[in-house]
């Protein structure tokens, strides 16, 4: 197909789509499909399927290893690897968190009856302000939820310090930060303990799954019971426990897929550049670049529209990419305060966030991981451009029915 070059060849015009077959912003990395098909049958020659099996045991020993934590336990998925948490720890009422995150950091700890208090976040690094961390701590929070967005670490070593000093537990939700690295220390070895999501979409997965670190082992023997019933041995319960178990054949595929987390971070580096090169000189789009110092998995490619009208102008990128199966995804839009059931219970206080409402209008991410390659990113960088160079005939197009 010829390269689109002119508004009447955008698909919002009726012509066909550049990507018939739709580009999405996370497809799963593969690991070694042999590999993994030999795994699975040795798991079905032990017949051990669950129950903290030895491939579990495994990925667990393998965390330690990637993140430097003293202790790792997986479980079936981050979101209940957050409650856990939450639950080991006995916390009650506020959990202070940002909103400019992946709704289930919130309903984590809703879902347990905990109320979230959604602190608003730094327009340069995307992540929790910690001078608003320290005036929510000194209103009272039972804990304080930092997420490290899109792999950058959340002021780790400030909210330590003024955690430590309120008397309060720190839990990071690592969900994007497998492999990342600052302030001499990786992802997982920071805080009371961190909860990484093994999800399909992100750069290691088991298909579902999460992983829990800390460096406190009497918190890691509870959250191991907790996540077997609570059982501690045979007939023998030693507290409120849920099935929160990881089976074999995912940690199978979460151990191919740690031992090539370097390809992977090579190729999402490799793709984020090639934006950056195609796209990044765009007067009105800058990308969100890992800190300085801070060694990233580059997972996330996240642009910011920074025109008088961020958000006009990036739905209407969106919308256009859409049309031509760029399924480019608007995170996290609206923000978790402006969901359900935040949304009507925050109402009548009249939150605001000004940064995280901001970023809510003006961030957009583009596919990425081993799924698209540097021809895909050309075309996808080239219909940007175009639609961005005629912005006017694009939004004129899209108001119509
Ligand atoms: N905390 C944070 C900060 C998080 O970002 C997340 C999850 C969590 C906690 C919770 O972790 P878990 O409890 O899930 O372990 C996706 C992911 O589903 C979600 O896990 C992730 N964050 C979030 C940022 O992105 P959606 O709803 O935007 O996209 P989804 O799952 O429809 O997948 C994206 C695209 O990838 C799809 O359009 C199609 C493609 N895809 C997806 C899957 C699952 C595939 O090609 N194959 C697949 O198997 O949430």
């Amino acid at each position: 197909m010829p390269r689109k070059s002119k508004p009447a060849d955008l698909a919002i015009f009726g012509t066909p789509p550049e990507f018939p077959t739709p580009v999405h912003v996370g497809r799963p990395n593969l690991p070694d499909r042999e590999r993994f098909l030999q795994a699975v049958g040795a798991i079905l020659d032990r017949n051990i399927l669950t129950n903290d099996g030895p491939e579990v045991r495994t990925l667990e020993e393998r965390f330690c290893d990637l993140t430097g934590a003293g202790h790792a336990v997986a479980v079936s998925n981050a979101t209940i690897g957050l409650q856990l948490v939450a639950r080991a720890l006995g916390l009650k009422g506020r959990i202070l968190m940002p909103a400019f995150t992946f709704v289930a950091t919130a309903h984590a700890f809703k879902w347990l009856g905990l109320e979230p208090v959604f602190c608003d976040v730094c327009a340069d690094t995307h992540n929790l302000d910690p001078a608003q961390v320290e005036r929510h701590l000194k209103g009272g929070v039972a804990a304080v939820i930092g997420v490290h967005v899109w792999g950058r670490l959340c002021a780790p070593i400030e909210l330590e310090n003024l955690c430590r000093k309120h008397g309060v537990p720190l839990l990071f939700d690592a969900a994007h930060a497998l492999g990342c690295e600052g302030f001499g220390r990786r992802a997982g070895a920071f805080g009371t303990a961190e909860v990484f999501s093994l999800h399909a979409t992100k750069i290691c997965h088991s298909f579902e799954g999460g992983m829990i670190t800390t460096g406190d082992s009497a918190l890691a023997s509870s959250l191991r019971q907790m996540r077997n019933f609570g059982f501690s041995g045979y007939d023998r319960v030693e507290g409120l426990g849920i099935n929160a178990k990881l089976p074999e054949v995912s940690a199978a595929m979460g151990i191919l897929s740690l031992g090539s987390i370097e390809q992977f971070r090579g190729v999402n580096q490799r793709n984020g550049e090639l934006y950056r090169r195609k796209l990044g000189s765009l007067p009105n789009l800058r990308f969100a670049d890992p800190a300085a110092g801070e060694h990233s998995n580059h997972h996330y490619v996240v642009a910011e529209f920074l025109s008088p009208w961020p958000a006009a102008t990036r739905d209407a990128v969106y919308q256009a990419l859409h049309a031509e199966g760029v399924l480019a995804r608007r995170y996290f839009h609206p923000g978790c305060h402006r969901m359900e059931p935040y949304a009507s219970e925050l109402a009548a206080a009249g939150l605001r966030l000004p940064q995280t409402e901001a970023l809510c209008q003006r961030v957009l991410c583009f596919p990425n991981g081993s799924a698209v390659d540097p021809g895909i990113i050309e075309r996808i960088c080239d219909l940007t451009a175009l639609i961005l160079a005629e912005l006017p005939t694009v939004q004129e197009r899209l108001a119509r029915p």
